[in-house]
């Protein structure tokens, strides 16, 4: 059984949108993994189709009501079905490649995406969702922050990726590099507008380009996201400050 995605949504016109091209587009076409997005709406019984209503306390917007969304998860995952369910919300703990390998690495995901003020809080509890939020600012709607999700899901499904994309040596990969951000990369010409490109990566010398790359890759860490860097590293990147 391969990777499966379902979406929970008012707007399932959204999907598959961009993962229906590129490689996660690809990796649909072959099979590796499925995306199913399901109208909210849907699950409604009455007459004007409601799926939220005013906020008790009082305040601006619209709130997802428990029932509907409980049903919308009902129908999406059958009893007995063990897909994590996900809440995409600004409110949700920040998106991490630690979180990205585990979701991946399971039966896939069941994504709801939250619109007006939110969803009651209820059902995101009697369901168990994770809450999670893809950065410090505010989207209109779940629909982009799960498809970003997705994406980082997606291309870590084995076949996904060519080995030309190999997802191995890049930022935030569990390998050598981990959580430094990419050191920078040049192609020919060796000169561009009277700019070289740095002597040692045309030198051969691969023990002193990985050296090289290395020293870069802390480096624009220490400048962009001291945050990524163990205390240790942060102590030591205050004694030696990036020469410009
Ligand atoms: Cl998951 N949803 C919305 N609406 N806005 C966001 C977000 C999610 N993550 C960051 N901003």
């Amino acid at each position: 059984m391969s990777w499966r995605a379902t979406i929970l949504t008012l707007f399932p016109g959204m999907f598959p949108g961009p993962l229906g091209t590129s490689l996660a587009g690809r990796g649909l076409e072959r099979g590796l993994w499925s995306l199913e997005a399901r109208d909210i709406r849907e699950v409604t019984t009455d007459r004007h189709r409601t799926v939220d209503d005013t906020p008790f306390g009082g305040g601006a917007g619209m709130v997802l009501r428990p029932d509907v969304v409980d049903a919308a998860c009902a129908a999406a995952m059958p009893e007995g079905e063990a897909r994590p369910l996900v809440y995409l919300t600004p409110r949700g703990v920040p998106l991490r490649q630690s979180l990205v390998r585990e979701l991946a690495a399971g039966p896939g995901l069941v994504l709801l995406c939250g619109r007006y003020e939110g969803v009651d809080q209820r059902v995101i509890e009697a369901r168990g969702m994770i809450e999670v939020s893809i950065g410090d600012y505010v989207l209109s709607g779940g629909e982009l922050a799960a498809m970003v999700l997705l994406d980082a899901c997606v291309r870590l499904i084995p076949g996904v990726m060519g080995a030309a994309e190999s997802a191995e040596e890049e930022s935030f990969s569990a390998t050598e590099g981990a959580n430094l951000l990419e050191y920078p990369q040049y192609t020919r010409p060796a000169e561009w507008r009277g700019l070289r490109v740095p002597e040692v990566l045309l030198s051969g010398h691969h023990a002193e380009v990985a050296r090289w790359r290395r020293e870069q890759s802390e480096a624009v860490t220490r400048e962009r996201r001291p945050d990524l860097l163990s205390e240790q590293r942060r102590d030591a990147a205050a004694q030696a400050p990036l020469h410009p």
